[in-house]
């Protein structure tokens, strides 16, 4: 597989820091594009003009973060981080899409926030603000139960809020969310974290 992304995508780095925590890293041709670049290239693989992007060995297109993910676990049996079957990959998959939606209202506040004076809707960015202190407010209550080794929910949380925290869209969660504030400062120190870091 042939992975495209930018590296400051949340949603390119929850592929980059599954496939370096099941070890099969060195199984995927990672590309690392500029928006530029996106424009240029991603277009003929992904209709929606998003990253990440993949190609399979056989030609065919993997779109969107929870598949290529997926796609990613099925690579090995070992260090499963999406179980496959019963109440768990329910809620694995849902907090995967807790996480992913939580990065989702972030980047739509902070490309709103940044339009000119007179451009900007302080309305969007209010409902977007709202939405993210929402899902940070349920994730801190759910933060105690995080499995320790993450899989592919925790993963999705903690690059979600590595995208708020490089683009400084709520300022203060850590003192309001503290119980979340401390486990993500643990997930940060693994490597697959490190490496992967957007600034
Ligand atoms: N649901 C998609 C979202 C991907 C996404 O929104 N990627 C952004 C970068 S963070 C992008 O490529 N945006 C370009 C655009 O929307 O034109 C996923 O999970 O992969």
């Amino acid at each position: 597989m042939k992975c495209y992304y930018t590296t400051n995508s949340p949603y390119a780095r929850k592929v980059r820091v599954a496939a370096h925590e099941k070890g099969v890293s060195d199984q995927v041709e990672w590309q690392a594009i500029t928006r530029e670049e996106r424009a240029e290239i991603v277009p003929g693989i992904n209709p929606l003009v998003k990253v990440p992007s993949a190609v399979l060995d056989s030609g065919a297109p993997l779109l969107d973060s929870p598949v290529i993910c997926a796609y990613v676990d099925s690579l090995s049996n070992d260090r499963k981080l999406i179980p496959d079957e019963g109440d768990e990959r329910w809620a694995v998959l849902t907090l995967e899409a807790l996480g992913d939606g939580l990065g989702e209202a972030v980047i739509a506040a902070s490309q709103e926030d940044q339009r000119p004076d007179g451009e900007r809707s302080q309305a969007v960015v209010d409902r977007q603000k709202g939405k993210a202190e929402n899902a940070l407010a349920t994730l801190d209550k759910q933060a105690g139960d995080f499995n320790d080794r993450p899989l592919m929910g925790e993963i999705a949380v903690a690059c979600a809020l590595g995208y708020m925290e490089f683009r400084d869209v709520m300022p203060n969660w850590r003192e309001t969310f503290p119980a979340l504030a401390a486990w993500y400062t643990e997930i940060l120190k693994r490597e697959s974290f490190v490496l992967s870091d957007p600034s």
